[in-house]
């Protein structure tokens, strides 16, 4: 039994799950609209496994009896000036979300839900590899450069992570 604070709180993160594979969904089409495929497919992915995020937290709710709530989904950003940037602003965005688990897990012990404060270690492992991931990606991103050979590099990279994320069985793909 779930109680109402953690309730409403893991709701807003089904909520955040959500916004993010539609954040990087768009991110994607962005990529594929200036001819960066690798990027865009990997981001496409990515946009699956943040849906998985979600389906997590949706199942773990109804399995306690409680109700998933769907709230309004804010619209991603469109337009962006590079894939710098795009890299840059998912950096920054998992960063967000390693703040809301963060608080999620706090609410979770302060309330001695210990059932809930387990299921979310899932969350707070997975928000440590996803923003060494990012991290990582930005600065090989920084460091190749924006010209039109260091965006063809980019690309390339992008497509062997996603092409090895396919066969290691990652969710979605273009
Ligand atoms: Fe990319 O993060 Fe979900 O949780």
């Amino acid at each position: 039994m779930l109680s109402e604070t953690i309730l409403e709180k893991l709701n807003n993160q089904v909520n955040l799950e959500f916004f993010s594979s539609n954040l990087y969904l768009q991110m994607s089409a962005w990529c594929h609209s200036k001819g960066l495929e690798g990027c865009g497919d990997f981001l496409r992915q990515h946009a699956e496994e943040e849906k998985m995020h979600m389906y997590r937290l949706f199942d773990y709710i109804n399995e306690t009896g409680s109700l998933a709530v769907l709230g309004s989904i804010d619209a991603p950003e469109t337009d962006y000036e590079s894939i710098h940037e795009v890299f840059r602003k998912i950096y920054d965005h998992e960063c967000l979300i390693t703040k809301a688990i963060n608080n999620l897990v706090d609410v979770a012990m302060a309330e001695k839900d210990y059932s809930t404060f387990n299921f979310l270690q899932w969350y707070v492992a997975e928000q440590h590899e996803e923003e060494h991931l990012f991290l990582s990606i930005l600065e090989k991103a920084e460091m190749i450069g924006a010209d039109g050979r260091g965006l063809y590099h980019i690309d390339m990279e992008m497509k062997k992570m996603s092409q090895q994320r396919m066969a290691a069985g990652a969710p979605g793909g273009a």
